[in-house]
């Protein structure tokens, strides 16, 4: 039987910054846009647990959280010093289970089998885990337990903050079931409205739903839905993290239809993807712009080229996508640059091997 985990450090970018300056435990914390008095614009990333008690919470405008808690703590987002304390958590992890496959940068599932005999087991092995992340690295996590990845992950959402929660063998389904199906691993508000339409609010309910009416309604994802609603999850914890895009996107301070300003955003955040390539060692084959106009209304546009890691390729590229798909006379409020189909050049190395020897 297997007992996967699912570690998931506890409001991390803000968990970093509380390490720079540990009186920010004490404050509410909030890590992303420059707020500007309320009149800011772009998201919170995270926020400290004291600035979820005032209703903060990630995706939501600077603005908005600046009017729920205006004396808050509001931090910039300091990304090398967060990749980094990634990547000392990740290498803590990984000397618990060479089974481990990391989900984000902040999120890794390890496969426990061979070094657990039972739940007690688990649970000694998990603390100690725990311990030794929050000793070495300074960082609160979470971590969730069970027989499959989706219960380790939805373990994991009931055991945060800084806590551990086991689902044993043969209570998966008691477990989810009674849960809105919103929190079901993998379905997002869009199909939870739509599930709730058809009577399916609940996990258990969905979990007796027909296939078919599934299938019909979403197509081969019902069916993985289905699977899931039933606690029933197969796959494998495998070590083969893969960086799968690289992407920069920028905010316009009010929104604008000055085609050298834009421009100029264009290559600023082409030269960042591009850097970012060359620190990760890789090419890319497909480049992306994105355009969120002023009406929130999203177009991107992509082109793949022959595998480069130019910046100068990127960003003439770039250009012209934008060039030749902006809408005339609409005001974009945001401005976006990818680039996927990654490939690594520097050898046949994986990129996990560049990863965790950061
Ligand atoms: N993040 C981001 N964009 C988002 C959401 C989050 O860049 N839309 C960043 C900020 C988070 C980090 O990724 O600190 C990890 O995201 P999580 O969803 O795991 O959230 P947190 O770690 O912040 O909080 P929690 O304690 O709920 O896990
Ligand atoms: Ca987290
Ligand atoms: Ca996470």
């Amino acid at each position: 039987m297997r007992t996967i985990m699912l570690i998931d450090m506890d409001y991390f970018f803000a968990a970093c910054e509380e390490i720079k300056r540990p009186e920010l435990k004490k404050r509410p914390t909030v890590v992303g846009a420059d707020p500007k008095m309320g009149r800011g614009r772009g998201v919170v990333m995270t926020c400290n647990y004291i600035a979820r008690k005032y209703g903060i919470r990630s995706g939501m405008p600077i603005s908005a959280a600046y009017r729920l808690k205006p004396d808050a703590e509001f931090l910039p987002l300091d990304y090398s010093y967060y990749e980094k304390k990634s990547a000392e958590v990740m290498s803590i992890i990984r000397g618990y289970s060479a089974k481990m496959e990391q989900v984000s940068i902040d999120e890794a599932f390890i496969d426990a089998s061979g070094n657990i005999a039972d739940s007690s087991g688990a649970m000694e092995y998990a603390k100690k885990i725990k311990k030794s992340v929050r000793e070495k690295a300074g960082l609160p996590c979470s971590i969730g337990i069970g027989p499959s990845r989706l219960i380790a992950k939805m373990a994991c959402e009931d055991a945060k903050p800084d806590g551990i929660r086991l689902v044993d063998h043969g209570d998966e389904k008691a477990f989810i079931s009674g849960m809105p199906v919103g929190r079901l691993y993998g379905i997002g508000r869009k199909s939870e409205e739509r599930l709730a339409g058809m009577g399916y609010d609940t996990v258990g309910k969905l979990a007796n739903a027909n296939i078919m009416e599934l299938m019909d309604a979403f197509g081969s994802f019902g069916v993985e839905m289905h699977k899931y609603a039933n606690g029933i999850d197969e796959s494998e914890v495998v070590e083969n993290y893969e960086v799968k895009s690289i992407g920069r996107e920028r905010t316009f301070e009010s929104d604008t239809d000055d085609r050298e300003e834009i421009l100029r955003a264009i290559l600023e955040l082409s030269g960042e993807v591009a850097a970012e390539a060359a620190k990760l060692g890789v090419s890319f084959k497909t480049i992306t712009v994105k355009m969120r106009y002023s009406d929130f209304s999203e177009h991107m546009k992509g082109l793949s080229i022959r595998p480069s890691s130019s910046e100068a390729a990127l960003g003439g590229t770039a250009k012209m996508l934008y060039t030749a798909n902006v809408e005339k006379g609409r005001k974009l409020r945001k401005i976006g640059v990818r680039v996927s189909g990654l490939s690594d050049y520097k050898s046949q190395k994986r990129l996990s091997a560049y990863l965790s020897s950061e």
